[in-house]
């Protein structure tokens, strides 16, 4: 008796339940860092769920498409992000900053065994700059500290503290910081939920 009461209960309130409205997005997506702190490794466990040892580096650009769904109580969100991956050699960097123009979201790069790649974040928030990304409100900036699954094996791999500094001296909101590793998978799922989350927010909430 129970338990038809509880079905019944259940079937009504889907019947009930206003359909979702689906709302389609497409948006362009920059991912900046120094040369191998592993931009392409990480959109390749993203995209096609695999591990690459040993990847040569971009040349110029390469590209990749992700969709992801991410459903509320009201709506279905479809995403279609188009992601520019870009080399992080400097000789390539002449270039960049003609890609990087009209991009909606920035992800920010480096490898967390690495404290130069840190570092050298400033000298891209200086071609985000001169793409006239840098700073607009309707663009959301993501950093990521790459290669997770090499910190305890790395005496010298970059500090909480360190971090926390380089998230405090700009003036920019770093709301989301997200520590990723493509070999194992940490972070990386989560990273793309968020962005694809921060596209929707853009384009509808604000
Ligand atoms: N252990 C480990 N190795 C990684 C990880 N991500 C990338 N790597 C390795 O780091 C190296 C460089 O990775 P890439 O993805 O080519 O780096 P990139 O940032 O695209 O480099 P450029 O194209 O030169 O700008 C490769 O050998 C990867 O296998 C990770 O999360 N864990
Ligand atoms: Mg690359």
């Amino acid at each position: 008796m129970l338990l038809t009461i509880i079905y019944l209960n259940r079937m009504m309130s889907s019947i009930l339940e206003k359909p979702k409205t689906i709302r389609q997005i497409q948006k362009k997506i920059v991912v900046l860092g120094e040369g191998g702190v592993g931009k392409t490794t990480l959109l390749h466990r993203s995209v096609n769920n695999i591990f690459i040892d040993s990847t040569k580096m971009t040349i110029g650009t390469d590209f990749f498409i992700k969709k992801i769904e991410r459903t509320n109580e009201q709506f279905v969100n479809q995403a279609t992000l188009l992601l520019w991956d870009f080399a992080g050699q400097e000789r390539f960097r002449f270039v960049l900053k003609d890609y990087i123009r009209g991009a909606q979201g920035v992800v920010l790069c480096f490898d967390m065994t690495r404290w130069p790649t840190l570092q050298k974040l400033y000298n891209w928030v200086e071609v985000l700059k001169e793409g006239e990304v840098w700073g607009k409100k309707n663009v959301s900036f993501i950093l990521v500290g790459t290669k997770k699954d090499l910190v305890p094996n790395t005496p010298d791999a970059i500090s909480q503290d360190q971090i926390d500094k380089f998230r405090k001296e700009f003036n920019i909101d770093f709301k989301h910081f997200f520590k990723t590793s493509a070999l194992d998978c940490t972070g990386v799922e989560d990273l793309f939920n968020q962005l694809a989350d921060n596209m929707v927010e853009l384009t509808f909430n604000s």
